[in-house]
């Protein structure tokens, strides 16, 4: 195991910590929901968004704990929309990291709220940054960052681009380029925008730097997503956690079936690269995240 491997279980294993201590306690009338959310959380993953948050703001001189709250609550943001994704009413799939998925195993309605729940709690979440916050400058950096996070998961970001692919699905008419890369941008890459962008401004980022961070995490989300598509072709059931083929299945147009595997692969190589010589171009320290990126769009899983 190289240095960066071991690096990554490590912060793996902290950021888990970090996320657990954020959720609620399972108790009240409402126990069901709680242990939903709880449940939904805990199921494992990569925990890629806050890591990339946190190795973000570290890159950008940030210091203390002020990314933490936001670390838990794009978790939950990320964890809701996995949720929501796999109900009978979108995806209706049952597995997800090896696990049933969040209705399977305690029903639709439950689904739909602990869904709803996840949302909810990683505002009230990222509240508590403002309690960390020793200076007016801190203070803003936290309305920020608030700002960025919301709107990135929200229609003109995650929600937006899941519409445009929910929409696209049902019509089964010819997607062009630019709308994939609309549905890419928007439903994948916006959440890892959000991520990144967060991390750098709660670490005192310029607009300048934030916007080259934005313009990094675009082009990994576009990589990423585009792994994603070709993962379903080529990818192992066992290794992923889920079924694959089901693009194919319900005859759903992802950027393989309109490039072609090899250019899918190319391509995914170029908009890394993109992505890498970015995070060259910043002042900080960013060997490990052009490691990370280099695993993820190479990824099996
Ligand atoms: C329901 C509002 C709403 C949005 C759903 C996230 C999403 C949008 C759909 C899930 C399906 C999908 C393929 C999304 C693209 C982004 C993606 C590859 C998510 C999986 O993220 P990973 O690989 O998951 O980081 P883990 O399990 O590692 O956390």
């Amino acid at each position: 195991m190289n240095n960066f491997e071991a690096d990554l279980r490590q912060k793996t294993e902290a950021v888990e910590k970090l996320i657990a201590a954020y959720l609620p306690a399972e108790k009240g009338f409402q126990k069901t929901v709680l242990e939903a959310m709880n449940y939904s959380v805990l199921a494992g993953g990569k925990r890629l968004r806050p890591i990339l948050m946190q190795e973000t703001f570290r890159m950008m001189g940030g210091e203390g704990n002020l990314v933490e709250p936001f670390m838990a609550a794009i978790e939950m943001i990320h964890t809701y929309s996995l949720v929501h994704d796999d109900l009978p009413a979108m995806d209706n799939d049952e597995y997800r990291r090896g696990k049933y998925t969040t209705w399977k195993k305690y029903g639709e309605g439950m689904g739909v709220l602990a869904g709803d729940a996840l949302l909810n709690y990683a505002v009230e979440t990222a509240l508590r940054a403002f309690s960390f916050c020793v200076n007016e400058e801190q203070t803003k950096r936290v309305i920020k960052a608030l700002g960025i996070l919301f709107q990135k998961a929200g229609i003109y970001g995650m929600i937006g681009g899941q519409t445009a692919d929910v929409e696209t699905e049902k019509s089964q008419g010819v997607v062009t380029l630019e709308k994939l890369l609309f549905i890419h941008g928007y439903k994948t890459a916006a959440l890892l925008e959000a991520s990144m962008m967060t991390g750098a401004i709660l670490a005192g980022a310029c607009e300048e730097e934030t916007e080259m961070i934005r313009e990094c995490a675009y082009y990994l989300g576009i990589a990423f997503q585009i792994r994603d598509d070709i993962l379903d072709v080529t990818g192992n059931e066992k290794e992923l956690g889920k079924s694959v083929g089901s693009d194919a299945q319900n005859h759903k147009q992802t950027y393989v079936t309109l490039k072609g595997l090899e250019t899918a692969e190319e391509d995914t190589k170029t908009y890394s690269q993109r992505a890498i010589s970015i995070l060259e171009e910043l002042d900080g320290d960013s060997a490990f995240l052009r490691w990370l990126f280099e695993k993820l769009v190479d990824r099996k899983k």
